[in-house]
Order: structure tokens, then sequence, then C-alpha cells
């Protein structure tokens, strides 16, 4: 590392503001003022942030998804009618295996089926009869839900649970005594399996299906507020968007701010600090390749935070399916859809399927633990994290490591949009890829920026992007030097970086032509 004179850093430390992250009092959500203009609006949803349990949410990056269930035994995605619940029978259920295999992995969260949209319980539901309760296995007395907290919770994972809404199996789906029975079987999960940190709330049915169920909503986010305050309601829920695909590739500007244009009640009784957004959040599918620009944000009524996750199976099916084995996605496969969901500021969630046994295959297992060691080593390595940093030609210079050390990040001075950062690293390296981080408890606010790398001369253009967000990484044709900018050419008020990196991955998963990422 460079030597640098402690008094210089002082002064330039003023110059620069870098700062420590901010207090999380947070204020996720926004009412624009009538009659604002343009830049107002712009200005509130750059100061928008997310929830303490967003945040914490964002940073696990990476979690898993396992659908497990009757389809597991009966070899369906989506059962024509409801099987006997005595077919549910795994020989060898070790979720043990599945927690211990995931956090080799990396995941940091682990998301179980408990009820998939056969209706099938995972857990003993006092509320029905289609269950683990009536199956053979451990003879009626075993409780998947239960097995898998406990394991998670023994090898340090978060746990989430998937109730679907959707139930082919209830008699009263489709009327009102329906949601009685679904809150009914929220309560349990909520209050017998201790902290739940994220709960899905499935927007899919068959396009047909008959029965038409009018979902109380609203009462359900009652009942997880009130029972799991600090548990993220996903999907159709106001926490955690669905990115809108089902093949974890994100958006190229993916905004977390997204406007809310109609109000659907008065929002002066809302009390604010009991979850305003619950109240007039609209549950749908957000799609579209622009969520949150100023085109969309123009004319808002009201902003709020909602992150996205990128949802995608390790195999073609979300349940196990023998005959699938040999389609679990390639390491290769597997880091493309890191970067197009994590690298694009998205939480990806990867579904990996238990099987028959109740064991995760060696199949999945491998592709896994390959990609673990890909992403350990490559990001194991910043090449950046030695440079020295020069801010708009100030010409002085601060260490990167002074710069984005722990809990500190950079944000230009108010009132400045743009701002070019160059990066000297001590010497001459090989990179292929870059890492940008805003720091999203100020708000994400960068609109576009490049990044050039220079030869000794000229500067030379390595990607132009949109957004940024929590983590934005680029894959780029690989080149050797020692500088390389950041020109952050618009920004919604003042832009911040809480880091920056190069780094080198293995050149067989630079994928340029296929890039997502
Ligand atoms: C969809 C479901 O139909 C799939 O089976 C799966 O659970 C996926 C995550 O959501 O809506």
């Amino acid at each position: 590392m460079r030597s640098f004179n402690p008094v210089t850093l002082i002064c330039f430390t003023l110059l620069l503001s870098f700062e420590s992250a901010p207090a999380q009092s947070f204020r996720n959500f926004a009412v624009v003022p009538l009659g604002a203009s343009k830049a107002d609006v712009v200005a509130e949803a750059a100061t928008v942030i997310p929830s303490p349990q967003q945040y914490a949410w964002q940073k696990m990056e990476f979690n898993a998804f396992i659908h497990f269930g009757m389809n597991t035994f009966t070899g369906v995605e989506w059962a024509k009618k409801s099987a006997n619940p005595s077919q549910f029978n795994p020989t060898d259920l070790n979720c043990d295996q599945w927690a211990r295999t995931l956090k080799n992995a990396g995941v940091k969260m682990a998301i179980l089926t408990a009820k998939h949209e056969d209706g099938f319980c995972l857990w003993p539901s006092r509320y029905t009869k289609y269950s683990v309760k009536y199956s053979t296995w451990e003879k009626g007395k075993g409780d998947v839900v239960g097995s898998f907290v406990k394991a998670c919770r023994k090898y340090g994972l978060k746990v989430g649970l998937y109730l679907s809404p959707w139930d082919q199996h209830s008699p009263v789906y489709g009327t009102e005594e329906y949601n009685t029975y679904y809150e009914n079987q929220l309560r349990e999960l909520l209050t017998n399996y201790g902290p739940i940190t994220e709960i899905w709330f499935d927007g899919g049915i068959a396009p047909g299906y008959p029965k038409k169920q009018v979902y109380d909503w609203h009462a359900y986010y009652k009942i997880v507020r009130r029972l799991q305050p600090n548990a993220l309601i996903a999907i159709m829920g106001p926490d955690i968007r669905w990115v809108g695909t089902e093949s974890g590739v994100g958006r190229t500007t993916e905004w977390d701010v997204l406007p809310i244009d109609r109000m659907t009640v008065d929002l002066k009784p809302i009390n604010r600090l009991a979850h305003p957004i619950d109240q007039i959040f609209d549950p749908h599918n957000y799609m579209g390749d622009d969520l949150g620009g100023r085109q969309k944000i123009y004319g808002a009524k009201a902003l709020f935070w909602y992150p996205a996750e990128a949802d995608v199976s390790i195999r073609p099916g979300w349940f196990y399916h023998a005959s699938q084995d040999t389609e679990v996605k390639s390491v290769s496969q597997l880091v493309n859809i890191y970067f197009s969901s994590v690298g694009r500021n998205d939480v990806l969630l990867l579904n990996v399927p238990p099987n028959k046994k109740g064991l995760i295959s060696k199949y999945d297992a491998k592709s896994l633990i390959g990609l673990h060691k890909v992403l350990s080593k490559t990001f194991g390595r910043n090449y950046a994290a030695d440079a020295m940093v020069d801010v708009d030609g100030q010409k002085k210079s601060v260490s990167a490591e002074v710069l984005f050390g722990r809990n500190k990040y950079w944000i230009a001075r108010k009132g400045e949009d743009t701002s070019t950062i160059v990066f000297t690293l001590p010497h001459q390296e090989t990179f292929d890829v870059a890492m940008l981080q805003e720091q999203i408890l100020v708000g994400q606010r960068i609109e576009r920026f490049r990044i050039d790398y220079r030869d000794g001369k000229h500067w030379h253009t390595l990607r132009h992007e949109t957004t940024v967000g929590y983590k934005r990484l680029l894959r780029f044709k690989q080149v050797t030097t020692d500088q390389v900018r950041l020109v952050i050419e618009r920004s919604r008020l003042n832009p911040s970086l809480s880091n920056f990196g190069l780094f080198e991955l293995p050149q067989k998963y630079l994928n340029l032509k296929g890039r997502t990422g």
C-alpha cells in the first residue's frame, strides 16, 4: 500500500466528505407532496432508503429456495388432483444435509415451501388432513418445517417460509372462508418456529383456474407484522419484489425505489408508524424494463423501497425429478446467473429441490460447490483494494482502504450530481470484472456511469451502464493496466459509493457473447 501523510489525509477527508455509515433511522416510504416539481420528486426518490430488515436482506445476496412436497413423490410440477397423503414418504430425510450443503455453498437463508400450490402441508397443521401428519413418513409424527428450521439454525442460516395462497386442495378455496383458513395456517407457521426472516406470498395460479379467490392481503400483512415484526413479506407483499422472470436474470436498470401511482386509501388517517405501505400497497407483478426511472416517478403520489429478488431453479423444474439429473445447471450457468442477479442489484434465490429420499442430490451439490469455489476465488482478491483514489481532479489522493473502510463510504458534495473517480493501482494488474456498490443507506442515486481504463496514454471505455444500487458487477474483456476511472455521468442528488473492486474471473466464465452482467 502507498504511504500517505496523515495531515494531507485529514484535509482530504474534509474535502472528500467520506462518512461513516448513517445510523439506521429509515424512511422506506415517502408521500410526494402535492404540487411537487420534477426536481422535488427526484430528490424524494433519492432519499427513500431500505428498512433495517430490507438492508440486512440485501446484504445476504444469495439465498436458496427449497421446493419439496407431494410433487416430489408424484413426479409432477403442478398436480391435477390431490394425491393420497400416504404418498409423501421420504426414506432418508435429512435437513442437516440440506443446510450443510447450502451453508458450504455460501447461501445465507433458505426458504422452504411449507405449502405449495397443491395444498399439501409439510407441517402437521391443525386445519387440514392434507399434511405430513396423515402420511406414512415417520408414522405421521414428523414435521418437515420443524426439522428444516432446526437444521437452518444449527448451520447459521436464516429461515424463510413459502405458504402458497393458491391452494388446489382446500375445499373452501374461492370463498371468504379460505381467508380464515390461510390466516390460521399463517399463524401456525409464524408462532411455532421461532424467527422467520422472509415469508413468500406467491402470486402464481394456473391460467383459467375455475375458482377465483379474493385474498385478504392486508389482513395477512397484519398477522405477519404482529407475530413476526422483523419478517419481510415477499412478492405479493410490500417488502421484497419478484424480479419478474424465473430465470435469475434481473434488469440492467434496476431501481429499488418505485412509484405508487394511485392511493387505494386516503393517506391522512394513517398512523405513519404502523406500516403505511401495508395499507396502500397494491399486490401485483411489477413488470417492464424500467420500473423506477425518472419518467416513471414523475407524477408519483408516493415512493417506496421495493428491492428485487431473482428466483430460478438449479434444474428445469421447481421440484426434483430424477429424469432431470442430467439437466442440473452447470457452474458456468450458475456464474452467469450470479452476475445477472446479484450483479444487477438483485438478491438471488436459487432453488435446490431435495429428492425422493429427502436429500439434496450429488448433482446439485456439485454445481453449488463449484459456484462457491469460483466466486470465492474471484472475489477473494480485489485489485482496487490498495489503489489510491482521486476524486474530480482534486490532485490529492486517498487510499481506497481508507475511503471504503469498515462502515465508510464516499459521498459527493451536496449539489454535485456527476463525478470522476480515478483509481491508481500500485502495479499493473490483469482483471475482467468491476464491482460498484452504492451506500444505499443514503439512497439509490446513480443513474448513468461508465468505467474506463488507461493504456498508458489514452482512456478506453470498458462498460457504459445505468444503475448501480447495492451491487453492480460488470464483466469485460481482460485488460492489464494500473489505472481505471469511474465516471458518474448522472445522479439523483449527490452520488455515493461504499465500495469499488476489480477482479479476475477465469476467462472460461466471462461469457462475453451471452453476457448478462
Ligand atoms: C410459481 C409456482 O407456480 C412454481 O411452482 C414455483 O413455486 C415458483 C417459485 O412460483 O408461481
